[in-house]
């Protein structure tokens, strides 16, 4: 057996085994009514951003909690506490991404049981998340405006995984060459029917609307 197809077995049994904890793991948020959100993108599009604004307005009409992944510090979990919900950060060391067995361990730390929103911040990164389902009921990416309108073809993965792309920073629209409109086409050309919104962290344009999209979902997942 060549040493290329010994990688590709070994990365075959690795994905296989995330699956079934993955499986698991979304039959019991299901069950509890629990709705899962991951959020992917490059470093620095503004997930954790993001997520401050969004566990700040549901925090007080939902149960929701975060886990955060990270290579190392707890400083996304630190600014995430901030909102007064639970929040466990998930040191990955030198793995690249977030792994279902990962989830299941931070689970048996935070309350989760009852909680209407689970939100997961996947580490920083365009490529490996995109192949490790977490039991998540939706990936949702995050572009923002200052990395180029080709991103959605160059990670194309990433992109055609996920059931929302979120466009952020587009308060900084004003200042750059960005074309908008272009990544949002080549998000879609990856993506043909992914539902796309534009945002900003920074001025809380569109999140209303990420809001909206969210209470439909978990309604959604209820019926
Ligand atoms: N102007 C502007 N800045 C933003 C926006 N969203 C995030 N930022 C800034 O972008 C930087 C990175 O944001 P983070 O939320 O840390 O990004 P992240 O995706 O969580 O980064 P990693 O966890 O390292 O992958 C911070 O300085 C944020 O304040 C936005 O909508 N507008
Ligand atoms: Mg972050």
């Amino acid at each position: 057996m060549s040493e290329n197809t010994r990688l590709v077995q070994v990365r075959q049994h690795v994905l296989k085994r995330n699956d079934t904890v993955a499986r698991a793991l979304r039959a019991s948020f299901r069950a509890a009514g629990t709705y899962v959100v991951s959020l992917v993108s490059s470093p620095g599009a503004g997930k954790t951003a993001l997520l401050e604004q969004m566990l700040g307005a549901l925090h007080d009409r939902h149960r929701v909690a975060a886990l955060v992944g990270d290579l190392a510090t707890d400083n996304d979990a630190r600014r995430l506490a901030r909102s007064g919900a639970p929040v466990k950060q998930i040191i990955t060391g030198t793995v690249c991404h977030l792994e279902a067995e990962m989830i299941k361990a931070a689970l048996d730390d935070v309350p989760w049981e009852g909680l209407d929103f689970l939100f997961i911040e996947n580490v920083g990164n365009l490529v490996c998340p995109a192949a490790f389902d977490l039991g998540e009921a939706a990936k949702v990416a995050i572009v923002s405006i200052t990395e180029g309108d080709d991103k959605p073809l160059k990670y194309p993965d990433i992109f055609a995984v996920a059931s929302l792309i979120l466009v952020n920073k587009i308060d900084l629209a004003p200042y750059l060459d960005a074309d908008v409109d272009r990544l949002i086409g080549n998000a879609r050309r990856v993506n043909p029917d992914v539902e796309v919104l534009t945002v900003s962290a920074r001025t809380g344009q569109g999140l209303d609307a990420w809001l909206a999209w969210l209470d439909a979902r978990r309604i959604g997942q209820a019926a």
